[in-house]
């Protein structure tokens, strides 16, 4: 298994790129090209990612990489990989970075369908939990009571009342060969779960918890602390869905409580006890829901 100190020291996502500081998109990125490597061509929608890396004449990435449009990452990554078998270029990694507006609203329809067909793509959604790139604006990834430019905090309004949408287990529904989520706050894991992605074929789906400083309106020092304060409290749970089974990777110990998190950034700041207590409670459901599936497949074991 590969560890962080046996990364590679060549950067195919090189410094220089112009995010913001503290960029959690950043060091994924850089992270997940050192263990795919050169053999790998990147697909970018619009997102910051994009914006940050790779506008001509200016790029980050060492490797090809092609842009169309917001909208089709999945059928262009599938593209990218149908062309390649053409020309008896089989051995390529082909991924798609997508972020989360991208993934969860506008880039579903084209997800669904490369899910579905279960093309041989790695697709990633980059979760920074809003439509950053063009100023903050909400998507269906943003989390319950957050700030965003379009869900403005008023007397009556009090952020983003609706719930994240949890695409994680969209992706399990399309039954993909393999699904998981991951944070860097949890380096050995995320890890596996590259290498995993990279050694597997058909359609693979990474879900990345990546912190935005500007947009969640946290210091910029917080990414990593705020990356395990969301595993740690239950929010953003690390799992892994393969070959029809779900696996918890991590069990939440409890070291940061769901306030500490919240009022660590300032998307959260009007929040009101009512608030806390609706994000608990959706916290208590998921992980409900998590429990139900497990104890389905241990008493399935069982039986076998
Ligand atoms: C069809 C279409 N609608 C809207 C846009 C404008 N647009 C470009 S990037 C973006 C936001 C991307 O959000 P997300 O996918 O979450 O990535 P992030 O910027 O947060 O990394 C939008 C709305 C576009 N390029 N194309
Ligand atoms: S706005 Fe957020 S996601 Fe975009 S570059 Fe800045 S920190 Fe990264
Ligand atoms: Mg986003």
């Amino acid at each position: 298994m590969i560890n962080i100190k046996d990364l590679p020291d060549e950067e195919l996502f090189t410094p220089g790129h112009t995010a913001c500081p503290g960029c959690g998109v950043a060091q994924a990125v850089r992270n997940l090209m050192k263990v795919l490597g050169k053999n790998t061509v990147v697909y970018l929608p619009a997102n910051c990612l994009l914006v940050f890396s790779a506008t001509y004449p200016l790029d980050a990435f060492k490797v090809p990489y092609l842009h169309l449009l917001f909208e089709n990452s999945g059928v262009a990554a599938a593209g990218i990989r149908r062309a390649l078998r053409k020309l008896g270029k089989n051995d390529v990694n082909v991924v798609a970075l997508a972020g989360d507006g991208g993934t969860a609203d506008i880039g579903m329809q084209a997800l669904s369908g490369a899910a579905e067909r279960n093309e041989d793509i790695i697709y990633v959604m980059v979760d920074n939990e809003a439509y950053m790139n063009t100023g903050i604006q909400r998507s269906g990834s943003t989390p319950f009571g957050a700030w965003t430019t379009t869900t403005p905090v008023g007397k009556k309004i009090k952020g983003k009342m609706e719930h994240k949408k949890d695409v994680m287990k969209i992706m399990m529904a399309h039954e993909v060969p393999y699904a998981a989520t991951v944070s860097p706050a949890f380096p050995a894991d995320m890890l596996r779960k590259f290498e995993k992605v990279k050694n597997k074929h058909g359609f693979r789906f990474l879900q990345i918890y990546t912190t935005c400083p500007t947009g969640w309106r946290a210091p910029s020092e917080k990414t990593i602390t705020l990356a395990r304060m969301a595993v740690e409290t239950g929010i953003f749970p690390l799992l892994e869905y393969e070959d029809g089974v779900l696996k918890v990777n991590y069990r939440p110990k409890g070291k940061y409580t769901v306030e500490e998190y919240l009022k660590a950034q300032g998307r959260f700041k009007h929040f009101t006890p009512e608030m806390m207590e609706e994000v608990k409670h959706w916290i208590e459901m998921k992980w409900r829901w998590i429990r139900t599936i497990e104890e389905g497949q241990k008493a399935l074991e069982q039986e076998e």
